[in-house]
């Protein structure tokens, strides 16, 4: 289906239908994929109304164990976690699965699976306890090792652009799926009392340029140089300063809005903080197909050869002039960095 042809589809038509749509298009498709974005789908209704839940059940809160890198871990991360991949499991169409909260791939068992998933199942766990949106982040990536077996370690050291389809659940003032199958980007907003998905932002597209810059300025004498510059512009130019803290919220806003969102190396964490593989490529080919821009300062997010489960990278996503200006300014230190003066 072109972007042209989602058009035809009104605000309105249930994600199950418009999924259904799209495979229609694809004569040999198998459904498999499709089931998959279901599986999805039904895993974020049941996460949803675990969150509602949080402050009456006493289920928010930290659950007294760290995750893989060392971070407290809240209930609401496990019971996401425990979701998705009972979600995926079930379904049958997923051989593996990455996730933040394992250190190692999970193997579903289901050897036929076509697909792979890198997920982060709660993004942004730090605001549960103080209700503020969080979020879903998973990436699809189809197998490279023969069916019939575990998934490999190939399977999930596959280049962003390898993405068959990638998305994120905003558990907001509303609770909204966006995805794309590389071919547009559309959002569909959660109707509770109905337990359905409906198609409310088709055909997304990022200006290309914006007014609002999504950092954590408390880190600021810590940004590499570049970084300082580009927020020293977006002061003098008065731009808005606006950071939840949650990347899936802060992107999400910049999506709809126009913005950037910047996560630098810093000393304290050399490499970045965000994850490439269940963070930070799911967004990049979502702001790619809605017409902006992902970098690690240096290179396209969806270039970057993976070399671990949860590799980290410095990360400038949104409006694309926005992030060639900080590629830019980053760019121009190094060359200055590396000139020998005379
Ligand atoms: P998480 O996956 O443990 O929640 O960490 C990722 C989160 C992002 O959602 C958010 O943008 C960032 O970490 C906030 O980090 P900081 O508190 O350093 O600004
Ligand atoms: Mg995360």
């Amino acid at each position: 289906m072109t972007i042209k042809e989602n058009l035809a589809l009104p605000v309105g038509t249930t994600l199950d239908r418009f999924i259904m749509r799209k495979q229609e298009d694809f004569p040999f498709a198998t459904g498999e994929l499709s089931q998959l974005l279901r599986d999805i789908a039904l895993a974020a209704k049941i996460v949803n109304r675990a969150i509602n839940h949080a402050g009456l059940t006493d289920i928010g809160g930290a659950y007294g164990k760290q995750n893989v890198q060392g971070e407290d871990q809240q209930k609401l991360d496990v019971v996401a976690n425990i979701r998705f991949i009972r979600a995926l499991r079930n379904g049958g169409e997923v051989c593996a699965i990455i996730s933040e909260e394992e250190e190692e791939i999970i193997q579903t068992g289901n050897q036929k699976g076509r697909y792979i998933v890198a997920i982060d199942p709660l993004d942004g766990s730090s605001n549960i306890d103080v209700n503020v949106s969080i979020g879903t982040i998973f990436s699809i990536y189809r197998r490279v090792s023969e069916m019939g077996g575990d998934g490999t370690l190939a399977d999930c050291f596959q280049k962003g652009t390898e993405q068959v389809a990638a998305g994120y659940i905003i558990y907001g003032s509303s609770t909204m799926l966006v995805y794309t199958t590389g071919n547009g980007v559309n959002g569909f907003t959660y109707e509770t009392s109905l337990g359905e998905f409906f198609l409310s932002h088709p055909n997304i597209t990022i200006p290309a340029k914006g007014e609002i810059y999504s950092v954590n300025e408390g880190g600021y004498n810590h940004f590499p140089e570049g970084v300082k510059k580009y927020v020293e512009l977006c002061r003098v130019r008065n731009y808005s300063a606006r950071y939840i803290g949650s990347l899936v919220a802060d992107f999400h806003r910049n999506l709809l809005k126009g913005g950037i969102y910047l996560y630098p190396n810093t000393q304290k964490s050399p490499l970045g903080k965000l994850r490439l593989l269940y963070e930070c490529n799911a967004l990049a080919f979502l702001v790619e197909q809605a017409g902006g821009k992902a970098s690690d300062g240096m290179r396209r997010i969806l270039d970057i050869e993976p070399f671990e489960l949860h590799q980290r990278c410095p990360f400038y996503i949104g409006s694309t002039e926005m992030v060639e200006e900080v590629e830019s300014l980053l760019v121009a230190r190094e060359v200055r960095e590396r000139t020998p003066v005379a």
